[in-house]
């Protein structure tokens, strides 16, 4: 027995399939379920978090690692107690990367072919057949061209999409049309027909997507926020797509979740719903990174997929 312990706090995440897959990779680790209401000096190496209640994380003594439930960390980083002198990793897994294309492709690929008008047809009992436009002459932008973006990019290539990225670095991908940085973001905008957001919610891209940022993208236009809730001003969707400027929106994340029941976004006829599900964590090949990341920091090494504290993702 290691005499490690791991502390699991998600009020969303199955733990019995974490627990099950840590049992079989490191049985020698004590696997412990909270709920985020530790006693201060409760000890524990590793934490495997998904937004824990704030100060949890600092009542935690001996802590290694903290290992995000999610691709994305600001369901951590929230806490004015995080503990700032402990790695922090985040989830980077094909698995979870696939789901995320898989789900930007669906989505594309319904507001180019016009999807939700025919559901609406359907619904009315209407035979109204119409022209999609050319592949080749729709322009689907990627906000966060990181480990999701690039992916889903790289799977929209095959449809013939004209394809463009947005980023803080220049990215060098065949294909894709890199721009970089908030100089270059209108740009972006103004060359793109279908947005994605694939963005992390950091005080730099939150609120991201409002009006002035629909305003530049053309007429016609849709959006596609499978990123975070805090990245869209809800109000500022609604009055684009009701004013006729942009086409239609699909959204997996939303300001408060689960989604109110009162919400304008539910009924709305232009806008696709999802409950936060684009990309779900798979416990049985996340757990072998997690894993190996303990490895590495007990030779004195940093965990896998480590988080850059200062950029916030
Ligand atoms: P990465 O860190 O790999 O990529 C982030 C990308 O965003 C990078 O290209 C980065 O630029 C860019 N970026 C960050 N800040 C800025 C900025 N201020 N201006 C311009 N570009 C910026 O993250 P992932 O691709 O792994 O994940 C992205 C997000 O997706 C997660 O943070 C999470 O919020 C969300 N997500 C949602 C899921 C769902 O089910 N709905 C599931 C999984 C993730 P650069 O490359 O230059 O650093
Ligand atoms: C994530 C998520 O960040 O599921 O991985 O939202």
């Amino acid at each position: 027995m290691s005499g490690e312990t791991l502390v699991f706090i998600s009020p969303s995440d199955p733990p019995k399939a974490w627990e099950s897959a840590f049992r079989s990779l490191a049985p020698d680790i004590g696997f412990t379920v909270s709920r985020g209401d530790v006693t201060p000096g409760t000890r524990a190496d590793w934490a495997v978090v998904w937004k824990p209640p704030a100060g949890a994380l600092a009542r935690l003594a001996g802590l290694k690692c903290i290992f995000s439930l999610g691709a994305g960390v600001d369901h951590v980083l929230v806490d004015p107690d995080f503990p700032t002198g402990i790695p922090l990793a985040r989830v980077v897994d094909p698995y979870l990367t696939a789901g995320m294309s898989e789900y930007v492709v669906l989505h594309v690929l319904a507001h180019h072919r016009g999807l939700m008008r025919n559901l609406a047809d359907q619904a009315a009992g209407r035979w109204a057949p119409f022209a999609a436009k050319r592949a080749d002459e729709t322009r689907v932008g990627i906000l966060g061209l990181g480990e999701l973006g690039l992916d889903a990019a790289r799977k929209l290539k095959p449809f013939g999409y004209r394809l463009a990225g947005w980023s803080q670095t220049r990215k060098d991908e065949p294909g894709v049309e890199s721009f970089a940085g908030t100089d270059e973001l209108a740009a972006f905008l103004a060359r793109t027909d279908i947005l994605v957001c694939l963005l992390p919610l950091t005080p730099a891209t939150r609120g991201i997507l409002n009006s002035a940022t629909f305003a530049l993208l053309p007429e016609g236009a849709a959006v596609i926020n499978a990123a975070r809730g805090g990245h869209l001003i809800e109000s500022d969707l609604i009055a684009a797509l009701d004013e006729g400027h942009m086409a239609g929106a699909t959204l997996d994340v939303f300001q408060i979740e689960p989604l109110p029941g009162d919400s304008p976004i539910w009924p709305h006829p232009k806008i696709m719903v999802t409950p936060h599900m684009a990309a779900l964590t798979d416990p049985r090949s996340t757990a072998i990174t997690m894993v190996e990341s303990m490895a590495r920091i007990r030779a004195g090494g940093r965990p896998l997929y480590e988080v850059d504290l200062r950029r916030g993702y």
